[in-house]
């Protein structure tokens, strides 16, 4: 039995807001006390983890004077050096201040927007710093709960501003960083701007930059969507835009509820790691979750050593199902590898396409047995094969 105790070349990477939680919801108050950014290095290090992310105001809040700062990140910067963990990725809060009621990028404040901007741009030098090769954007509070508070169209064009001017920031300063759009559909605002990866990737292609600008797609938002996250993301792999990923675990079409990877839709779990094993993905695998407000730090430290024990459980799991022969025959028999084949072969013409003939009575009535190659891989996951 593998003993499935991650490394820092798997790449499993947790935002500082995550295993430092306070456990504050809608209806409760904190339940545990802040969590030092050094101490977060230091235990992911120890459990096997290879990065810390995290917010601007995880770290300082946005009125802090350069030595508040610097008092943070001194210790910071000695930890990671200790510790060997890195700072793969940065992302900004335009979310938490009083000022980002109305959102960031489109609020409908243009002083607020100014803001919002001037304030990525600063955490955009401080990822470089720190090395991080990826800038996430999640603009949760960039959405409305009235059609008539917020002209969509117009917002979007705000929105294609603000990356446009982030882009050629990142460009005219000749520093290596990709931005990744967070989409999610709803939650804090009724309805938030690019709900839903494919909202996002059309969005992207009217960028000034469409390069540099891909997706961070997290299992839970999609799911939120009732949407098939191994699928999104495959299509996300497909265009070349899967920059980094969110993996966490959501039960159904309800509130965000960011559980520890595994804990949520198992099945679609497992198939997505089989995708991110096969698919190329090379970025890392960052655990965007919440530990149960009903636990201390230890159980935050499980937690967090969950999330990337079951990764590997599941991607254990996934590559016994490729390997097993009798798999190879139901895909096989599911005429998987026949969907590899061009549908018109190299030199056909059209009218060579209308010529054919297909005898419907023969091909009408063809199975695919296809439940007897998911239920093999079902049998994979629940460990009996
Ligand atoms: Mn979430």
């Amino acid at each position: 039995m593998p003993d499935y105790q991650p490394t820092p070349e798997d790449r499993f990477s947790f935002g500082l807001w995550t295993v430092g939680w306070r456990g504050v919801n809608t209806f409760g108050s904190p339940v545990r006390e802040p969590l030092d950014p050094g101490e977060a290095a230091r235990r992911i290090g120890d459990l096997g983890g290879y990065g810390l992310t995290f917010h601007d105001d995880d770290l300082f809040p946005p009125d802090a004077t350069s030595a508040e700062r610097e008092s943070v990140l001194k210790p910071l910067r000695a930890a990671l050096a200790e510790s060997g963990v890195q700072v793969p990725m940065v992302t900004t809060n335009l979310f938490s201040h009083p000022v980002f009621r109305d959102g960031g990028f489109t609020s409908n404040s243009r002083d607020v927007r100014r803001y919002a901007l001037r304030k990525v741009i600063r955490n955009i030098d401080r990822a470089v710093e720190f090395g991080a090769s990826t800038l996430v954007c999640w603009g949760g509070m960039d959405g409305a709960e009235s059609e008539a508070a917020k002209d969509s169209r117009v917002a979007l064009d705000r929105l294609r501003e603000a990356f446009n001017v982030l882009t050629t920031y990142v460009r005219d300063q000749g520093y290596d960083l990709r931005i990744a759009v967070e989409p999610k559909p709803n939650e804090p605002r009724g309805d938030i701007l690019l709900p839903t990866l494919g909202h996002a990737l059309a969005f992207i292609n009217e960028l000034e930059h469409p390069e540099m600008v891909g997706l961070n797609p997290e299992v839970g938002h999609e799911q939120m969507a009732g949407l098939n996250f191994a699928h999104g993301a495959a299509q996300a792999l497909w265009h070349g835009k899967l920059f980094h990923i969110d993996l966490n675990g959501q039960r159904g079409v309800k509130y965000d509820q960011d559980l520890r990877f595994g804990a949520g839709d198992l099945k679609e779990a497992f198939y997505l790691v089989d995708l991110l094993e096969r698919g190329g993905y090379q970025g890392p695998k960052h655990f965007d979750f919440k530990p149960l407000r009903t636990e201390d730090y230890d159980g935050v430290w499980a937690a967090a050593a969950a999330c990337m024990r079951n990764y590997l459980i599941l991607r254990d799991r996934a590559a016994a199902f490729r390997a097993d022969p009798a798999v190879s025959d139901a895909l096989r028999a599911s005429r998987v590898f026949e969907l590899r084949q061009p549908t018109l072969a190299d030199g056909e013409s059209v009218e060579d396409l209308l010529e054919e003939t297909i005898d419907l009575d023969a091909v009408g009535p063809r199975g695919y047995h296809m439940e007897h190659l998911d239920q093999l891989a079902l049998e994979h996951l629940m460990g009996v094969r």
